[in-house]
């Protein structure tokens, strides 16, 4: 049996994909109607995310084969970037970056670094799924409000959307290398189920008193 590759498993769960990529909070991020309360939430947790993404990609890179440590390494550095990029988008809003994570968060996190114990490729297809989601949820946003559009702009720019298709490659060549099992699935599963929840916990936070 083939293993399939990355685009079938968005073919094969195309309502979990939808709701992981579509949420109120993108159509307020397009319109400007978003509570501001929400956006600032996001921009704590997701500063958190990233930080924890950071450490699960130099992880994956510790195991990667030969032939994906550039394009790991090319990620890595983009990351911390963006680390760099979020500390002055919170500064110029005012927004404390040194908070706690939300239990989604956290969950997001443990699931990352569980998938030390998952195989390669599977661990591949949810970083690919995981940068794939939000390449998705940012273009269904653009151009955005202009109170929003440099992160909009962040997500949709080409240069993103060419990583991303490195690593749908790249997730395809380690499926074709590796046994077939059901973890690849799974991975992309939970991490459809885990960026439905990001949203929505933004999304709730803006509606807490
Ligand atoms: C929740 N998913 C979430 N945050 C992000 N910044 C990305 C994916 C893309 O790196």
């Amino acid at each position: 049996m083939t293993a399939p590759a990355p685009a079938d498993l968005l073919a094969r769960h195309t309502a979990a994909w939808q709701v992981a990529t579509h949420h109120p909070f993108l159509d307020g991020v397009r319109d400007g109607t978003l509570p501001r309360t929400a956006f600032r939430a996001w921009l704590a947790q997701d500063y958190r995310f990233v930080g924890d993404l950071l450490a699960f990609q130099a992880r994956l890179l510790a195991r990667a084969p030969r032939r994906d440590q550039a394009l790991l390494v090319g990620g890595l550095a983009a990351l911390e970037a963006e680390l760099t990029w979020f500390e002055a988008h919170a500064g110029q809003q005012g927004v404390a970056l040194s908070v706690e994570r939300h239990p989604t968060t956290a969950a997001y996190r443990a699931f990352l670094v569980g998938l030390e114990r998952w195989p390669y490729a599977a661990a591949l297809v949810a970083l690919w799924a995981l940068e794939r989601a939000y390449l998705e949820a940012w273009r269904g946003a653009a151009p955005g409000h202009p109170a929003y559009r440099p992160f909009v702009e962040r997500w949709t720019a080409p240069a993103f959307a060419t990583y991303v298709a490195e690593l749908e490659r790249a997730a395809e060549a380690a499926l074709v290398s590796s046994e077939r099992g059901r973890a690849d699935e799974e991975a992309f599963l939970a991490v459809a189920r885990l960026e439905r929840a990001f949203w929505a916990m933004a999304w709730a936070e803006g509606a807490a008193p």
